[in-house]
């Protein structure tokens, strides 16, 4: 059960801005004992996040220098002041925004909820508010309310309509959260800002655009538990069955959301949602092409699937309502998969079967999902040591019934040459009796280049621990990564338990980041009957304003003369020192 049962400490980065000390207040430790009320967000497992506000006119670009990084954190990367920024809004006129293309494209995407900007950190209000003249209605040449065509637009479509509201980071605002350039912090009255513009403003939000599906609160701050406790009360009032985003603080939100591109290294239980962008920005920056691509989408809503959760992928359209056409193209190729591949993602729980170098796996009451997203050599799927009888196995795009056979090991299917270039085929295996898992080793297997042993996968010694890492690029583009750290002694360990499909030469690789103060220690494995050593290298000091560089360093070759179940075990050599922080193991056969 270690697969389902392990709990992972999560440690956010000691020099993370928004780390440590600040979990309790950003909510993750929520109660979620409502099930009834998040079935249909648990059901959904695909949504369409959009930001869009005045920055998406600015699109990373002010006074002629660019902004790399989060293009909606402009104005506070530019320190652009009030009187300077409020400008913008004179010009912002979306004329190319047409509601029923947006909504029409989150369905054809397969998308079942879209959450859109209201009012982002800058404090400009993309709806019609009577609570300020900052607004769209007032402030622009448009003097439209692109939300209520957009929330009836998506309601036509079947797909749920929420909100993004930041609840406390308001720019604009002399008492509003974080503008330190033009306010002074010590002078705000952050209870006065509540009072007048965020509660009147959520509750023009949860009156005027029907029902919603979520208010996505953001970054959290200026108010006690209590406080919290009495925000979220009285705006419960309005709309009850509404799900409120972790991020409203405090533990008092309904699901839990993960840090920025985000994934859980494991299964977790209770609805949940990872949220990527679909470049580097969450809102639209006009140099910023680096679009994740069909493929990388459709491996992402698997993986969060096969843990139990959802993925929300965000869109930056521009200031003139147009949506990037990247956007557009590749949302639709992840919907034309999901219209022939969606039973095996929508209304599934997290998968029985243990990640594969194939894939992941998802589940449905008598069903497994296998998502083919590499494809073994020889055309042969392995389920290790699957625990029940199987009654039928199909391919869900057509229902092509597979040849497989079962030995003590597990089953082994044969997926015909003909699925090889797909980038997920899905096999449905059918079963009467469910059952679970007992503690499997991970599959090391000759029929893929590559097999990777995730930290998250280890079992340790002595101090050794799993801790999460935040890291960026460029400005707020937040990445994360779970390492193995705490190697500090002879006494330090960890190993992985795995069981090799096939006899031949092998090769281990290890990744891992490492300080110059830290490297050129040696570490020691301890695998195939033999002790094997090597030196870490240097990549760098881990700084989380900085890319996080890994190395992969290959260590050995070595023959193995059985298949069967073996184990890797490392530490270092001396103490004193962590050896590095290790990403992943590959155990690779030799070609
Ligand atoms: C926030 C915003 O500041 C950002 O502009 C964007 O809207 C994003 C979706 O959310 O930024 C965060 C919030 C939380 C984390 C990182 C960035 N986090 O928990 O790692």
């Amino acid at each position: 059960m270690k697969y389902i049962l392990i709990l992972i400490c999560f440690i956010t980065s000691v020099s993370n801005a928004m780390a440590q000390g600040m979990e309790e207040m950003w909510g993750n430790n929520i109660d979620q004992t409502n099930d009834a009320k998040t079935q249909w967000f648990k059901d959904a497992k695909f949504g369409m996040f959009i930001h869009w506000g005045l920055y998406s006119k600015l699109a990373g670009e002010w006074n002629g220098k660019r902004y790399y990084g989060s293009g909606e954190w402009i104005m506070n990367q530019a320190k652009i002041p009030v009187r300077e920024y409020r400008k913008v809004a004179s010009s912002f006129n979306p004329t190319k925004f047409n509601a029923a293309e947006w909504a029409q494209l989150a369905e054809d995407a397969g998308m079942k909820y879209m959450v859109i900007t209201a009012k982002h950190h800058e404090g400009f209000s993309m709806f019609n508010s009577k609570v300020t003249d900052y607004d769209i209605m007032d402030a622009t040449p448009y003097r439209k309310d692109p939300m209520k065509d957009l929330a009836s637009e998506t309601r036509k479509r079947g797909v749920k309509f929420g909100f993004y509201y930041s609840q406390f980071q308001d720019w604009y605002e002399p008492n509003g959260g974080k503008n330190s350039w033009d306010y002074k912090e010590s002078e705000k009255d952050y209870k006065k800002y509540y009072q007048e513009k965020a509660v009147p403003q959520l509750k023009e939000l949860m009156s005027n655009y029907g029902p919603l599906g979520i208010v996505w609160f953001d970054t959290p701050g200026g108010m006690t538990k209590e406080e919290t406790k009495n925000f979220v009360d009285d705006l419960r009032k309005y709309q009850p069955d509404c799900l409120f985003s972790s991020r409203v603080g405090h533990g008092l939100g309904d699901y839990r959301d993960f840090g920025d591109s985000e994934m859980p290294a494991k299964p977790i239980n209770g609805a949940w949602e990872s949220i990527y962008t679909h470049n580097d920005s969450w809102g639209y920056i006009k140099y910023d092409l680096d679009f994740k691509s069909p493929e990388e989408i459709i491996k992402l809503l698997a993986e969060a699937a096969s843990k139990g959760g959802n993925l929300m992928l965000n869109i930056g359209p521009d200031g003139d309502g147009n949506i990037p056409p990247y956007s557009i193209k590749f949302l639709k190729e992840v919907g034309a998969w999901l219209k022939v591949n969606g039973e095996s993602i929508y209304g599934t729980t997290s998968g029985l079967i243990p990640q594969q170098p194939w894939g992941f796996s998802t589940s449905k009451p008598h069903k497994q999902y296998l998502h083919i997203l590499n494809y073994p050599h020889n055309g042969e799927v392995f389920v290790p040591r699957f625990p029940a009888k199987v009654s039928k196995i199909t391919v869900l795009n057509g229902g092509e019934v597979l040849n497989s056979r079962r030995d003590n090991k597990g089953i082994y299917i044969q997926l015909p040459e003909k699925y090889r270039k797909n980038v997920n085929t899905v096999i449905e295996l059918d079963y009467q009796k469910e059952s679970t898992y007992g503690k499997l080793p991970l599959t090391v297997s000759a029929q893929f280049n590559e097999n990777k042993l995730e930290a998250a996968d280890a079992d340790f010694t002595g101090n050794a621990k799993l801790r999460s890492f935040t890291y960026s690029h460029y400005y707020g583009d937040w990445k994360h990564t779970t390492c193995i750290t705490g190697l500090k002694d002879t006494t330090d360990g960890f190993a992985f338990d795995i069981y090799i499909d096939q006899p031949g030469d092998y090769q281990l690789t290890l990744e891992y980041s490492c300080s110059a103060e830290n490297a050129m220690q040696e570490g020691q494995i301890d695998f195939n009957n033999e002790k094997f050593y090597f030196r870490t290298l240097t990549t760098g000091a881990f700084d989380n304003h900085k890319p996080m560089l890994f190395i992969k360093q290959r260590v050995i070759t070595t023959f193995i003369k059985n298949k069967g179940q073996y184990k890797v075990w490392v530490k270092p050599l001396q103490n004193g020192k962590e050896l590095f922080n290790l990403k992943a193991l590959y155990v690779n056969p030799v070609k």
